[in-house]
């Protein structure tokens, strides 16, 4: 046989990539299927192979598959953050921090990379402080100059920053939320970052954690939207690279599975968080294969194990339902192979996702009300990360009887 090419490594260039685990092919996550297409004889459905792969020079954790970007948040991306009111009050209590601790005033810029709706930038509007978001995906830039937040609907990089610099503009703060995942060009936007930044000014960035993704069995994060999983290790060989240092971390546990916030200026004082949380990582071997080697066995058990839970339930007479038409959702029930014989419907309470289905599958996603209309017996929990949120919001439902599975760490009634 052939020997195998593999891409290079987004960040470092190195050519020894070392892929782990295997999720086969699967549709796009956020690719949300149109009801009528499926009756259109035109309609083909995309699928791409989906393989993660670690970079033993850099460390950093990738897939090796490039879907274009317009694809992804251009043509087909419905995500709208504001949905969760746990991220609503995250954002508020980051937004108003910074506004204290760095002074912020009028005189002062705020952009934001990935700034979706608006959810994020509001906060710093609304104490009069200068904001610009970024962001390609149509649907949610519109909202966020509908909410008040000047909006550029373009990609970030290289590029773009030295046309804002062109124009006068230079950033007191860089906020990068759940993207820095979602660059190809991983340098290009992180050159970008450097040239937009004031020298004295600080860049935030967060993005779930891949310790939490290996450890918690959160393979479901896996999907072509995300090319890279973080370690800090990797962010600093990054920022590194582009004249910055990684100077202090923040850790949220609860947030999407366990979030890092990486705090990056272009002076070096790194805090003794920071340093700790390199350490860590080097003693609990992130640095290195072996940390990955078995993860793609415990992602197949769950595969195994969740197929048996829900077929037995099925096999008893009972109905299941979802909740959650996440794009984590989508990886979950296309990997393990969720079809609409085992679920039938899944609920979102993003209206904008509604009367579409889920992408390979197919289940119809419906509103959250139709859980009580419905009342089926059991809802799997595809938002995993806002659980408690979701149990609250359903508590006529869980009083009625009704019972929640969850996916990972394994597959378990709550
Ligand atoms: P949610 C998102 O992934 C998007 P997804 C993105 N790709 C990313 O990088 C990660 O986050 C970090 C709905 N919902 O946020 C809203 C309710 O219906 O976990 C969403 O459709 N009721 C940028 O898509 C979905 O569930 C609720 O009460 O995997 C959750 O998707 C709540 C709280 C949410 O992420
Ligand atoms: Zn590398």
């Amino acid at each position: 046989m052939a020997e195998r090419i593999l891409p290079p490594c987004r960040s470092c260039g190195g050519t020894q990539l070392r892929p782990f685990l295997d999720l086969g092919v699967t549709p796009l996550a956020d690719a949300l299927v149109k009801p009528g297409l499926l009756d259109d004889d035109t309609f083909v459905e995309g699928f791409f192979p989906l393989e993660v792969a670690f970079c033993p020079e850099c460390t950093l954790v990738q897939i090796l598959e490039e879907v274009p970007a317009e694809k992804l948040f251009v043509e087909n991306y419905l995500y709208f953050s504001s949905f969760s009111d746990h991220l609503l009050r995250h954002s508020r209590e980051h937004a108003l921090g910074l506004v204290g601790s760095r002074g912020l005033g009028p005189d002062s810029l705020v952009v934001e990379v990935a700034s979706n709706d608006g959810y994020l930038l509001k906060n710093f509007a609304e104490v009069g402080v200068p904001v610009l978001g970024i962001d390609p995906a149509p649907e949610p830039a519109e909202a966020a100059v509908a909410a008040g937040v000047p909006t550029l609907q373009d990609f970030f990089g290289v590029e773009l920053a030295e046309r804002l610099v062109a124009e006068g503009k230079r950033a007191d703060v860089i906020i990068a939320n759940n993207v820095m995942a979602h660059v190809p060009d991983l340098n290009g936007f992180v050159g970008g970052f450097a040239t937009l930044l004031k020298d004295d000014g600080v860049i935030t960035v967060e993005n779930p954690y891949v310790r939490d993704l290996i450890e918690h069995g959160e393979f479901d994060t896996v999907y072509h939207e995300h090319f890279c999983y973080y370690s800090c290790t990797a962010v600093d060989a990054l920022v590194r690279r582009h004249g910055m240092f990684l100077n202090d971390v923040e850790y949220f546990p609860d947030l999407h599975g366990g979030t890092l916030r990486w705090w990056i200026g272009k002076q070096e004082h790194v805090s003794d968080t920071a340093q700790r949380f390199l350490a860590e990582e080097r003693e609990l071997g992130l640095t290195g294969y072996g940390y990955y080697a078995d993860f793609a066995g415990r992602v197949e058990q769950i595969r195994a194990d969740l197929l048996e839970l829900l077929r037995g339930l099925k096999a008893q007479g009972k109905t299941i339902a979802a909740y959650g038409a996440a794009a984590k959702g989508s990886t979950l029930v296309n990997y393990v192979g969720i079809d609409t014989d085992l679920v039938d419907f899944v609920v979102d309470r993003n209206v904008h996702k509604q009367g579409f289905l889920m992408p390979g599958v197919h289940q119809p996603i419906r509103p959250v009300e139709a859980l009580l209309e419905e009342q089926p017996d059991y809802v799997l929990v595809l938002a995993w990360n806002f659980l408690d949120e979701i149990a609250r919001q359903q508590s006529e439902y869980l009083a009625n009887g009704g019972r929640f599975i969850v996916p990972v760490p394994s597959p378990a009634i709550v």
